[in-house]
């Protein structure tokens, strides 16, 4: 059953409201280790939920170009405060729509087309948006590309200052979306420094481990930080950006009007919310756990022969080269999600393999640990996902009925936000 309920959504379009049941049980049967991925609270679902989807706020509180906003301001002003708060920043927006707009909209703020930026390549753990051939970043942008150690897994700093005293990039990102190891903030301001661009850290996956102190902050280094608000920060669906007081105005412009319209203001309610929660003693704790379990989950699949980049992690995110197991990312995720454990498939650096077909799978804790499981649990996830991968090698289906069905037993014992089984 839903939490809140959804009785109107049954009674007025019972198919869509079975699609949200299944989900929720999906939700609640699966070993959820996309790394992207949590469970939010009951309260962030209801102000998501809320009547604030019926409102229009173009602008900023105070400068809006539609009335009515007397509940809508204080809404984004909390947020905006509790961003600041719980990040020590001196300027945050919270009105992008998500990550990739967040990111658009610093280079909306910095950069004149065609300027050079540099950024972690996509395969290394990179992310689209910085810069990436694909991405509107790679073709309107010039864009210079720094990649991780092949020895060690993990960035090459040597490389990020030779490249960028070279490259003379108006802005670096330093972050991404499969980096094990700590960003090294400090650095990477100094090569800015040295090299006259604009740092902006995207701490989009680490977000929830900063604002709980269990990996230290870009602010004070960067220029301008942008996350979204649902990994490990544990908020609904969206982004903000932080910045120092400096170019406040900038990032406010970028934003709106330069690149949307009217904010999401169930969303910024939300992430008010979340903000709250996170800025709450026991969301410490659980920041800590995340990256606890991460590492024994690491260590434990070390233990069992497999290859992880970089050796093991710092944060929520393990990164498995399977190259030495004999199968590919994508069919042991397929397999993998069949036997009850939802990851994605992932390159892996220097992959000879193509991205829709890589040699790598991406994992990471914060939704377990949501569900309260702990370290006590790592080694037996482990071994699940070893029974799964060999029996992938030896194209054994058995073994994903099975693991699936143990995994069922361990979750039932631990509560899903946002839904439990009827009684
Ligand atoms: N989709 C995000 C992730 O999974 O890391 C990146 O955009």
């Amino acid at each position: 059953m839903h939490q809140p309920p959804v009785p109107h959504l049954q009674d007025r379009d019972p198919e869509i409201a079975g699609l949200v049941e299944a989900e929720a049980r999906r939700q609640y049967e699966k070993l959820r280790l996309i790394a992207s991925e949590n469970y939010v609270s009951p309260a962030v679902l209801e102000a998501t939920g809320s009547v604030l989807t019926n409102k229009y706020s173009e602008g900023y509180a105070g400068r809006r170009y539609y009335e009515g906003q007397q509940n809508i301001d204080p809404i984004e002003l909390l947020a905006i405060e509790r961003a600041k708060e719980v990040f020590g920043a001196e300027h945050a927006n919270v009105q992008p729509y998500s990550g990739s707009p967040a990111n658009l909209a610093v280079y909306m703020a910095f950069l004149e087309p065609g300027d050079p930026v540099m950024g972690l390549s996509l395969p290394m753990g990179g992310h689209l948006t910085h810069g990436w051939s694909v991405s509107a970043t790679g073709k309107w942008f010039r864009p210079v590309r720094y990649d991780v150690r092949a020895d060690t897994g993990r960035v090459d700093m040597d490389q990020v200052r030779d490249l960028a005293l070279k490259e003379r990039p108006k802005l670096i990102w330093c972050g991404g979306t499969a980096i094990p190891r700590t960003i090294d903030f400090p650095a990477f301001a100094e090569i800015a420094r040295e090299a006259g661009a604009v740092l902006a850290a995207d701490i989009a996956h680490i977000a929830g481990l900063i604002a709980g102190g269990a990996h230290p902050s870009p602010i004070g280094h960067a220029d301008v930080v942008t996350t979204t608000t649902h990994k490990t920060l544990r908020g609904p669906r969206g982004a903000m950006i932080l910045s120092t007081a400096e170019h406040a105005k900038a990032v406010d412009k970028a934003v709106f009007p330069g690149l949307q319209g009217g904010p999401h203001d169930h969303t910024t309610a939300a992430i008010a919310v979340a903000l709250k929660e996170a800025a709450q003693p026991d969301f410490a704790r659980y920041a800590r756990q995340i990256v606890a379990n991460a590492q024994v989950l690491a260590a434990a699949l070390v233990d069992r022969g497999y290859d992880l980049v970089s050796g093991g992690t710092d944060n929520h995110l393990v990164l498995i080269d399977l190259t030495n197991k004999g199968v590919a990312g994508k069919p042991a995720a397929q397999a993998l999600d069949r036997a009850g454990i939802e990851l994605n498939y992932n390159a892996v650096p220097f992959d000879p393999r193509k991205p829709f077909d890589p040699s790598g799978l991406r994992l990471g804790t914060a939704a377990i640990t949501t569900r309260g499981l702990g370290e006590e649990h790592m080694p037996q996830i482990a071994e699940w996902i070893d029974e799964v991968v060999l029996g992938t090698a030896k194209q054994d289906e058995a073994v994903a009925g099975r693991v699936a069905g143990k995994i069922r037993e361990l979750l039932a014992s631990y509560p899903m936000p946002g839904w439990a089984p009827a009684p």
